[in-house]
């Protein structure tokens, strides 16, 4: 049995915070491991690349075949089952959509002064995905993170994907097909990280590194931050239903399960307005549990952090949610559009009883990288505009220099930059020489 919290209690407050502050993930330190690790690669790259293989994924490869070839990607795909292909196409093409979407525009303007002003998107030239292996590798994610890179423009993609033992899951790489990868590296943990972002012989370096992975790989996207850009570092997955009485409780325990299986660390949130909705749901968890394949995994979650919250009303529940953060928030109740008004820090919103979170997991459209661990409040889920960078425009007339420049001079003085002042002065200078009288 999760824990049962009501808002009416006295001492609810208290254990809201505890549930606020209770910390889901050991931490093991393996930043010197991962310091060693970068090192290494740096130094030797791909002999150190093809030592880190063998060691850590027992597979012994000569530096030219680290890269998966055409024939091997096409010989793979093959085996995927035609209903596998259609679906991955259908997610694929409806992530792509609503991706385009995200594109910003360019803008420009020219004001009183005469000054035309602006800024200008353009993509990072390279981008490198971090594919994890074994039980993780999930083909959506391919597509989550490689579809916003492609479709902001970025020219060369890559998947660096462990193989252990030499298995891959053929979606992986049908996903990476789909979204347009081409260069796909059977390299993992932070010898990956190390190479996409210093580069090899065999690896060129790119400019932002992006994906999900264990602790190593979380550690050497933190270490190699500012060589290349990282998109973040993702936490344990979590979900947040607020539902009235009147719903379906197999269905909320079945969203709250879907969450649950991710991750004995996963955490899963039911806050309703109904005392007697919470009991059923519960009772529902515990029937269709033991039922799951992953029941390890989703039980301990479940036990360990899962957590049913008894509001009064659901502005108590939005403001619940609001200090939650939560990664995914499913609003089952009468007038989802309502609630989601006030429910504003969230990494995506779920309206509505048909749609549970795991069609945003594949299908919805929208991305399902997203802030976790309260990081909701201050960021927002992978889209196109992590694979952009804008660059500011200013062209002044002469005109437009002569009516800030003196203002510019006058703050180049205060801040004791002489030559800042003059490179104004000069110009204004000959701008009034040539002015006629
Ligand atoms: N719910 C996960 C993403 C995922 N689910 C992938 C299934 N496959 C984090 O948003
Ligand atoms: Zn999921």
């Amino acid at each position: 049995m999760p824990v049962t919290l009501h808002t009416s209690q006295p001492d609810f407050e208290s254990r809201f915070a505890d549930m606020l502050s209770a910390k889901r993930e050991d931490s093991t330190d393996v930043n010197d491991a991962v310091a060693a690790i970068i090192a290494d690669v740096r130094k030797r790259g791909d002999a150190a690349l093809c030592d880190l293989t063998r060691r850590f994924d027992r597979l012994d490869l000569p530096a030219e075949r680290l890269r998966f070839s055409p024939e091997e990607i096409a010989a793979q795909v093959a085996h995927v089952p035609a209903q596998d292909r259609a679906a991955l196409t259908l997610a694929a093409d409806r992530i792509r959509a609503y991706h385009e979407r995200q594109m910003p525009q360019d803008a420009s303007w020219t004001d009183p002064q005469g000054a035309t002003l602006g800024w200008r998107w353009t993509p990072v030239s390279a981008a490198g995905l971090y594919v994890p292996g074994g039980q993780a590798a999930y083909p959506s994610s391919v597509l989550m993170n490689a579809i916003p890179a492609r479709v902001a423009g970025v020219e060369r993609l890559v998947i660096c994907v462990p193989t252990p033992g030499g298995h891959i899951n053929p979606l992986v790489l049908l996903a990476a097909q789909l979204s347009g990868v081409t260069e796909i590296y059977r390299i993992g943990g932070a010898q990956a990280v190390a190479a996409m972002a210093y580069g090899t012989d065999t690896i060129a370096p790119v400019d932002k590194i992006t994906g999900p992975g264990n602790a190593y790989v979380a550690a050497a996207k933190r270490q190699v931050f500012g060589r290349v850009g990282i998109d973040m570092i993702a936490g344990p997955s979590e979900v947040l239903v607020i539902a009235q009485g009147n719903q379906h409780p197999d269905w909320l325990a079945l969203d709250l399960l879907a969450q649950a299986e991710h991750d004995a660390d996963a955490q899963s949130i039911l806050i309703t307005t109904d005392a007697a909705l919470g009991h059923a749901v519960a009772g529902a968890v515990d029937r269709i549990l033991p039922t799951l394949p992953r029941a390890a995994i989703a039980g301990a979650s479940w036990r360990d952090y899962g957590t049913i919250i008894v509001v009064r009303n659901l502005d108590e529940a939005a403001s619940l949610s609001n200090r939650i953060a939560p990664e995914h928030l499913e609003l089952c109740v009468d007038d989802p559009e309502a609630l989601a008004a006030k429910c504003v820090h969230a990494g995506a919103i779920f309206l509505g009883p048909h749609t549970p979170e795991a069609v945003g997991d594949y299908v919805s459209g929208p991305n399902h990288v997203l802030p976790t661990a309260r990081s909701a409040r201050f960021s927002s889920g992978l889209s196109v505009l992590d694979f952009l960078k804008r660059t500011t425009m200013a062209r002044l007339t002469p005109g437009a220099l002569n009516a800030v420049g003196h203002a510019a001079m006058r703050l180049a003085a205060a801040e004791g930059l002489q030559a800042h002042g003059e490179s104004i002065r000069v110009r204004l200078e000959q701008l009034n020489e040539r002015a006629p009288e």
